[in-house]
């Protein structure tokens, strides 16, 4: 047992168990030691064991148990972290074997995520994960000495998990699926009803770089750190994209290999723009020597949530820091298609831009549509489809000049009596119409409490 009036942070050693066919990086800790230092607490020493399957009541072999019953007491080490997830026995019987606190990959990141969730929104997301893990497990959520002692780790299900019983967690995790799915609707008509500019999602590994690409590219300002999970918003901001107009760009949560399934699945509103996005820029951190894991990891994630089907491109951040250029060129062989940039130093930018407006110009048509005068549910459907430029009247017809997303024109082909393609140049009227102070023509969204997205 530790005291309450312990100073400084807290003392963590590291654990994996590398099972047959896992991916094992250069350093095969370094990702954990990153998770550990984001939860606060100081890394002093670390443990690995290879093992074809791991030991059903303490998860290690005997030998490396002991092992780090000696490093705890040595260390004086609060806490192991474990990188793989463990049963509730396991964490029971090796917290026996070691006199610490045992908290596995899953309760690591819960912990991350309820120490950095800020908004409504966010808050709920994460009180329902760590319900749904806490539950078949019925013990008190891990939170820091420091924390504690300040009085501010009380975060999350915590202290209360002690005291409710089953059937009152279970009340708790149905009271805030119905919240969820309240704001997951709320959120889902919001982003909906923005249908003004074509709309773009950052998405990536974390600490990939996405916030500072969101900073370089529109200023925004948002928070750029290096740690894990510096961003558990979505945000929102328009972005003039040369040559096109004004466009919105999302930046939300980052991802990571193996994130817990409670977790996504409580994060769906929050990834709402993402869903909704008509395009999705893929940042990967290039100069990192997991890159390719990395990536296959966020495509794993994005299929989880259902938005893989996605047009996407693929942007290789961090070039800056890259030595070598082999280093880079062993991702484009693989990744031809990558776009090569550096947030940091502006670099790769301007190609970055043209290639998201001729991404867009796949997605969107700009047509001239022939619409019978008598047909106004489908002049409904392109004013809310489309962005409409101009109608002319005709005695026989209405002739519609629109910018159509691609995905809408199933409807259109259907019913209108001609469709020719024109070209309407986003440097007039239309581009400029978003020039207005303020939001311009954009749907500000604001969620009761604090927003979890906005647009400025
Ligand atoms: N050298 C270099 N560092 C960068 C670059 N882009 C971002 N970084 C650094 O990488 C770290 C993470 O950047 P963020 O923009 O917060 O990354 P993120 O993807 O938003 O991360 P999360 O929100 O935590 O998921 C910060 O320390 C940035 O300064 C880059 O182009 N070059
Ligand atoms: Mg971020």
């Amino acid at each position: 047992m530790f005291s309450l009036v312990d100073e400084g942070p807290e003392r963590s050693i590291l654990a994996r168990l590398i099972l047959p066919g896992s991916v094992v990086e250069d350093d095969p800790l370094e990702e954990l030691h990153g998770l550990a230092t984001t939860a606060g607490t100081e890394v002093v020493d670390e443990l690995t064991q290879k093992m074809g399957t791991p030991n059903h009541a303490t998860y290690f072999g005997k030998g490396k148990v002991e092992e780090l019953r000696l490093m705890v007491e040595r260390h004086e080490a609060h806490v192991i972290f474990f990188d793989n997830d463990l049963s509730p026995a396991q964490v029971r019987n090796l917290e026996k074997a070691t006199n610490a606190k045992v908290i596995d990959r899953t309760e690591l990141i819960l912990d991350i995520f309820a120490a950095g969730a800020r908004t409504h929104e966010s808050r709920l997301a994460v009180e329902l994960a760590q319900l749904e893990y806490s539950l078949p497990r019925l013990k008190r959520m891990w939170t820091h000495l420091s924390r504690q002692s300040m009085g501010v780790g009380m975060r999350g299900p915590g202290e209360k998990q002690l005291e409710v019983d089953r059937r009152l967690a279970q009340k708790r995790i149905h009271d805030l699926k119905t919240e969820l799915s309240k704001v997951e609707s709320r959120r889902e008509r919001e982003v909906a009803g923005r249908n003004e500019m074509p709309t773009i999602s950052l998405v990536g590994y974390t600490n990939a770089g996405k916030s500072t690409l969101m900073n370089a590219l529109t200023e925004a300002n948002v928070l750029a750190q290096d740690k894990l999970f510096a961003t558990l918003e979505t945000r929102t901001r328009r972005w003039h994209l040369p040559n096109r107009g004004h466009v919105l760009l999302s930046d939300t949560v980052g991802f990571i290999r193996d994130l817990p399934h409670s977790l996504v699945a409580s994060f769906k509103s929050t990834l709402e723009e993402t869903r909704q996005a008509n395009l999705l820029m893929h940042v990967a951190d290039a100069s990192s020597p997991n890159v390719f894991e990395q990536i296959t990891a966020v495509y794993q994630v994005l299929e989880e949530l259902g938005i893989q089907a996605k047009d996407t491109l693929l942007i290789l951040n961090k070039i800056d820091s890259i030595n070598s250029p082999r280093v880079l060129n062993r991702v484009l062989d693989r990744y031809p298609h990558a776009i090569p940039v550096s947030a940091k130093t502006g670099k790769g930018l301007a190609p970055l831009c043209e290639a998201v407006g001729e991404a867009l110009s796949r997605e969107f048509l700009d047509v001239e549509i022939d619409v019978a005068h008598h047909d106004g549910k489908l002049l409904a459907y392109l004013s809310a489809k489309g962005k409409v430029e101009s109608r002319e009247f005709h005695d026989s017809h209405v002739t519609v000049r629109v910018r159509m997303p691609a995905a809408a024109m199933g409807e259109v082909n259907r019913s209108a009596i001609r469709i020719t393609p024109t070209e309407l140049k986003l440097t007039g009227e239309m581009a400029d119409a978003d020039e207005t102070p303020d939001n311009g023509g954009v749907a500000s969204v604001e969620v009761s409490d604090t927003p979890s997205s906005e647009v400025a």
